[in-house]
């Protein structure tokens, strides 16, 4: 999305000069005072649609393969929120909550990655299937026959993955899922984000879902991320509370291309 700036000594300037380029078209995004000078970031109608078209997912579809469930998988690097926005799209009303879910684990690699997931599933009680070899895979379908969407949990291993840990890449292959989102952090540099985003084309990612928009003052940027990774986007993810922090993605983003400016402090010391 083009997003220009205008730099004047008035506000009433700026605005004259975002009229000039931009025409009637012209969408103010965010004022800001730095110094003696005001700057103005600005779109057009045209823009801002087509950004909105890019990020839209489609309808959630059905199961595709033959199966009674469909399959979501979360997919991306350490630390990124996978297992918690799991545990949110399992339990949360804005997602699956209340419904038939089932979860399962391709994370054997990491110490307590399998309690860490076991733990919401005792909360929860949705079914956990640990997956760590392709063996495994037709008897835990079977197993999961009753419920209506499995979501998928995946290791976050970085470009030095060995080939042995490549092992949950082939049982998520298997899986076939009908959506792979790709769980990024929203405060990523642009180009770290476009490097994950090659470093996980091999699992053919279907959406993006960034987490800790809290952590990103004013939410600054975090648009302009999805945009730059380009695909459609159903949820985001601003916290750690289970299920709470879980949002639906389309307005979040488009409100935060004009977050307001107010001292901004991390959500945590907010509320202390
Ligand atoms: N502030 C904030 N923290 C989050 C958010 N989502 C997850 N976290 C925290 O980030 C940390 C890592 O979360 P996990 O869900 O374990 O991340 P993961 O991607 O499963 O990690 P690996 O399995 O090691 O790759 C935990 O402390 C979570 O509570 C979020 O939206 N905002
Ligand atoms: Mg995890």
């Amino acid at each position: 999305m083009r997003i220009d700036t205008f730099r004047a000594d008035k506000g009433r300037h700026a605005l004259d000069e975002v009229r000039a380029v931009l025409g009637d078209e012209a969408v103010v995004l965010r004022t800001r005072k730095v110094g003696r000078e005001v700057r103005v970031q600005a779109t057009t109608t045209d823009e801002l649609e087509a950004f909105q078209r890019r990020l839209r997912p489609a309808p959630l579809v059905g199961p595709r393969f033959g199966r009674p469930f469909r399959i979501i998988a979360l997919v991306g690097p350490t630390g990124s929120g996978k297992t918690t926005t799991l545990a949110k799209l399992a339990l949360g009303e804005q997602a699956f909550g209340g419904r038939n879910v089932g979860v399962i684990s391709l994370d054997t690699y990491r110490i307590g990655a399998v309690e860490q997931i076991q733990t919401y599933a005792d909360l929860a009680d949705f079914p956990l299937e640990v997956l760590s070899d392709v063996v495994e895979v037709p008897g835990a379908l079977k197993r999961l026959k009753g419920c209506d969407t499995v979501i998928v949990d995946t290791p976050g291993r970085g470009p030095r993955e060995s080939e042995d840990e490549m092992a949950w890449r082939r049982i998520l292959k298997l899986l076939r899922p009908e959506e792979v989102h790709l769980v990024l952090p929203a405060g990523l540099r642009p180009d770290v984000a476009a490097g994950l985003r090659q470093f996980y084309a091999p699992l053919a990612p279907s959406h993006l879902l960034m987490t800790k928009l809290d952590e990103v003052p004013y939410e600054e940027g975090v648009a302009e991320l999805a945009d730059l990774v380009g695909l459609p986007t159903r949820w985001v993810s601003d916290g750690q509370d289970v299920p709470g922090d879980l949002h639906e993605a389309g307005t979040r983003l488009l409100r935060s291309l004009s977050h307001d400016r107010g001292p901004w402090l991390p959500a945590r010391a907010h509320a202390s």
